[in-house]
């Protein structure tokens, strides 16, 4: 449920689409990329990120990078996918939103067919670019709406608080669509709170950071607000020193409605496979608590009846 499609983005491929386009790479090697990948904290990820995609500029782009990672989470037992993605990152580039939502929507199209694999996709706004920004791309996407299931809200997260996109999250209420937000990644407990006050979000990327404040920590535990927590990328992030100090295990104790997620599997070292490993590594988690990881998932997740109940 919480994957940046772009974050799937492998090394391989990126020199792949980038001989396709006659893009040129500041990275010669597959190696090369991958050690560049060491970051201090979110914005030098984001950085490397956002220039990563930039190979990405036709509907077959789009189409390969969504069913090359598809293919993957299939592979390791993944049976639901919420494809995240970020527009105004495109468009900026001159990628249309139509090119982008139809390779996305080819590919996920084809995953149900092949792979028996249900996805939902989520459209990001990015919270360091202004408001009327994303309020414009919205208006964009309204020729697309039933291609898009929710909107959500990502980039860097210090200094750019939820409440300044009030406005576009009420029109997206208003337009029928569901609605997440990064919130307490880097960012204080206030933006998880204001997150939920301003923005009206049904759930919480990351939302780590809950635990600075125990009314709000409360708050989410009485009405099941789902965090989508996303552990290697939070070491990968420097949000925690290692997964031993990962909070999670406080997060299960204090009865949250918890799902472990990728976040960007390519930067951050894997998929939802690799990343509860590393829980059952550093936390010795039993199959108990993986399958009521993967149950709330199933629980709250952006899909229709019929299958939530094939899969519950
Ligand atoms: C992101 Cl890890 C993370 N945080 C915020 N925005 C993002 N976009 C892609 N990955
Ligand atoms: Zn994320």
């Amino acid at each position: 449920m919480h994957l940046h499609i772009e974050g799937s983005l492998e090394p391989e491929l990126m020199f792949d689409l980038a001989e396709r386009n006659g893009v040129s790479l500041v990275y010669d090697s597959v190696e090369a990329v991958r050690a560049a990948y060491a970051f201090d904290d979110l914005q030098a990820f984001l950085d490397l990120y956002y220039q990563g995609m930039a190979v990405l500029r036709t509907v077959d782009d789009f189409d390969d990078l969504a069913m090359a990672y598809l293919r993957r989470a299939h592979a390791e037992g993944v049976v639901h996918v919420e494809l995240s993605f970020d527009p105004q990152a495109h468009l900026l580039r001159g990628v249309s939103l139509a090119t982008q939502i139809e390779g996305l929507r080819r590919a996920m199209r084809r995953a149900a067919r092949e792979l028996d694999l249900s996805t939902a996709l989520i459209m990001s706004f990015l919270r360091d670019r202004p408001a009327a920004e994303a309020m414009q791309v919205l208006e964009q996407a309204n020729s697309h709406l039933e291609l898009i299931d929710a909107v959500g809200l990502d980039s860097a997260e210090r200094g750019n608080p939820p409440g300044q996109f009030a406005e576009v999250f009420a029109r997206a209420r208003d337009l029928g669509l569901a609605r997440v937000a990064h919130a307490g990644e880097e960012g204080p407990a206030s933006y998880i709170s204001e997150a939920l006050d301003s923005l009206g979000v049904g759930r919480i990327d990351h939302g780590v950071c809950c635990l600075e404040d125990p009314a709000l920590v409360a708050r989410l535990r009485e009405a099941q607000i789902p965090l989508t927590v996303c552990p290697l990328s939070n070491v990968r992030l420097k949000v925690v020193e290692a997964m031993s100090d990962h909070p999670l295990p406080a997060l299960l104790d204090a009865g949250l409605k918890l799902t472990v997620n990728s976040d960007d599997p390519a930067y951050f070292g894997g998929g939802v496979l690799d990343n509860y490993l590393a829980c059952h590594e550093a936390f010795g988690w039993d199959e108990a608590v993986f399958k009521g990881l993967a149950r709330n998932a199933i629980e709250v997740a952006y899909m229709d009846d019929a299958r939530r109940l094939e899969l519950l």
